[in-house]
């Protein structure tokens, strides 16, 4: 690779290179930042600043940066077998290893794996996986998808369809037909005089609601995050996703779990259904699976789901060039065995997420901190205009980004969405390093509220 210096990286960028999720005219004119390095909880940018990630890349990079083995791991695969296909009776060794272990790793009978390249990729599958096993047990009209409004399940069109972002529904002509959404659960702004368990109920029985107006014949899947991410990390009470089961089954509707951000070891356990307590027909997997060093998703499916497939199917018309790619799949097992045998996760339940939850709630004494809240190794400061009501400001959005770029100002990466601010740090993170996050978001917070 030639090497270019910044300035002119920055001018080919505007020039050549369309960001997701961006407005690109306003980007161009503000130049975008390059980053060079990572390593563990660190990134540096090209200006030579460096910065704690708080957010883990996207909340993707649960090893830390700068594991040199799954390079290594990488090329030797590159150098042995680069690339061969999951088609025409093929498959290769580190496939097969990775959908064992997933089998193993992923609780309950979660025993069956399809390989995608990303979370919205799996989502797909699972939408055409799901009518597919509905309608070769002669059920097509059972072939209703309920999301959440807000949830986000990526940005495919099946993904963008099953989450709930009405910008992106704008775009494009979403959702497809037979997807529907539910309100989601939210104490902070929509639990009125409920206590957060009996408010968790409610939000639950929205699905059966929804369920009975269109009928338990046509519901085939309900999909939801265990905690929702991008919308803000909402973290739903104890009682939710429980009832969320009763719901399901009482009603024949396959549960599916979007564990993209919860699993391996997000919220303090392997996945989120076991924090919550569920047990989810299918699951969606994507980024921690690799801590992000090379793209790949997962759905993994219980032996119900595969046992129809398997007796009844056929052939699934359905797969991706790169399914189960065997470099992916080795750094993934690499990822896997490090995650593992560094007992990071384990670490992570025993010391560091009650630590950074002790460090975390300190920040709700701040005046602009309406709530602080946090599970395992994931949470959010929701900021308002006033800590004595659960409002949120007028003018939303504003005061997030404000903040967000005071931290990163201070050398720290926290994500905003409309106000608040998201955590989701490498799962390595030292106690050391927490202490310098919650001071740095402190003055963060300080200088925001300065300037208001
Ligand atoms: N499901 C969930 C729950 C996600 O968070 C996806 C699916 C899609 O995965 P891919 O790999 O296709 O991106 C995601 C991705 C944000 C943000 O702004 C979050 C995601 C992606 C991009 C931005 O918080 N999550």
């Amino acid at each position: 690779m030639t090497h270019l210096d910044t300035r002119t990286l920055q001018q080919l960028d505007a020039a050549h290179h369309l960001h997701p999720f961006n407005d690109n005219a306003a980007l161009a004119k503000r130049g975008t930042r390059l980053l060079t390095r990572g390593e563990g909880c660190y990134v540096w940018d090209a200006e030579g600043n460096q910065l704690l990630d708080a957010f883990a890349g996207l909340w993707c990079v649960n090893i830390g940066y700068g594991r040199p083995e799954l390079g290594a791991v990488a090329a030797k695969q590159m150098t042995e077998l680069a690339y061969y296909n999951s088609f025409f009776q093929c498959t290769t060794a580190p496939t097969v290893q990775l959908a064992a272990k997933l089998a193993e790793l992923t609780p309950y009978d979660l025993n069956h794996a399809f390989f995608s390249n990303s979370g919205s990729e799996a989502n797909d599958t699972i939408l055409r996986m799901v009518r597919h096993f509905w309608a070769v047990q002669d059920r097509p009209q059972k072939n209703i998808f309920i999301g959440r409004h807000n949830g986000y399940h990526g940005s495919t069109v099946a993904g963008a369809s099953l989450g709930g972002m009405k910008g992106m529904h704008a775009q494009g002509g979403l959702p497809i037909p037979d997807i529907h959404h539910i309100d989601p659960p939210f104490w902070f702004a929509d639990g009125g005089d409920l206590d957060p368990e009996e408010y968790g109920l409610v939000a639950a029985r929205r699905l059966e609601q929804k369920i009975l107006e269109l009928g338990p014949e046509r519901v085939a899947a309900f999909i939801g995050e265990p905690i929702m991410g991008a919308i803000g990390v909402y973290i739903p009470p104890m009682s939710y996703w429980p009832e969320i089961e009763r719901i399901c089954r009482q009603y024949d509707v396959l549960l599916v779990a979007d564990e993209v951000i919860c699993g391996f070891g997000r919220t303090g356990e392997w996945f989120g259904c076991q924090t919550f307590g569920f047990r989810p027909d299918i699951m969606t997997l994507a980024k921690g699976i690799t801590s992000g060093y090379i793209p790949l998703g997962a759905v993994m499916f219980n032996d119900r789901v595969a046992k129809v497939l398997a007796t009844q199917g056929g052939e699934l018309a359905h797969g991706y060039t790169y399914s189960g790619h065997p470099v992916c799949c080795a750094v993934a097992l690499e990822n896997l065995r490090i995650l593992q045998e560094e007992k990071i996760v384990d670490t992570c339940k025993a010391d560091t997420a009650g630590y950074l939850r002790q460090r975390w709630l300190e920040l709700g004494a701040h005046p602009l901190v309406g709530e602080a809240r946090i599970t395992g190794m994931v949470g959010a400061l929701e900021l308002v205009p006033d800590k004595s009501e659960r409002k949120f400001f007028t003018e939303r959005g504003k005061v997030g980004v404000r903040c967000r770029d005071l931290a990163l100002k201070n050398g720290l990466i926290l994500r905003a969405t409309y106000d608040s601010m998201l955590l989701s740090p490498p799962l390595v993170i030292s106690r050391a390093q927490v202490d310098e996050l919650v001071e740095k978001t402190w003055r963060a917070l300080d200088e925001t509220a300065g300037e208001l």
